[in-house]
């Protein structure tokens, strides 16, 4: 029964680990394909998702949700409306959005992905310069 319990409080502190990184599954990496980008309204966003145990990019992955707002720098409530665009490259989803102002922009994508039954939410952070 020993082992039993510390199975059990093991995946307890790696499901625990798994919902800090990604709230879902800690398996994917979002990367911003620019971190830094020029300010401006219609600009293009691009984001990069990796599975960390392949390295390979995620490239069927179905994002229902993408949020972009200034909550980096304290304006959450300044949210940019965001349409998807066509992928050029396997594993970057590509977004048209607004970036108003200079400063940080956090990008929140809730992605459902082959073989994971959790929704996979990744968060990116891009500068905007003028
Ligand atoms: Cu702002």
């Amino acid at each position: 029964m020993l082992s039993k319990v510390s199975t059990a409080a093991l995946a307890a502190t790696l499901s625990l680990a798994a919902s800090a990184a990604t709230a879902g599954a800690g398996d994917y990496s979002f990367e911003p394909v620019n971190p830094q980008m020029k300010k401006g309204e219609g600009v293009m966003l691009a984001v990069r998702l990796t599975n960390k145990q392949t390295g390979k990019p995620v490239s069927d992955a179905v994002i229902f949700k993408t949020r972009v707002d200034m909550a980096p720098d304290g304006m959450a409530e300044m949210e940019s409306a965001v349409a998807p665009l066509p992928s050029k490259e396997p594993g970057v989803y590509a977004f048209k959005t607004d970036l108003p102002m200079a400063g940080r922009y956090q990008v929140t994508l809730s992605a459902k992905l082959q073989g994971e039954p959790e929704t996979v939410i990744g968060k990116v952070i891009v500068t905007a310069t003028k």
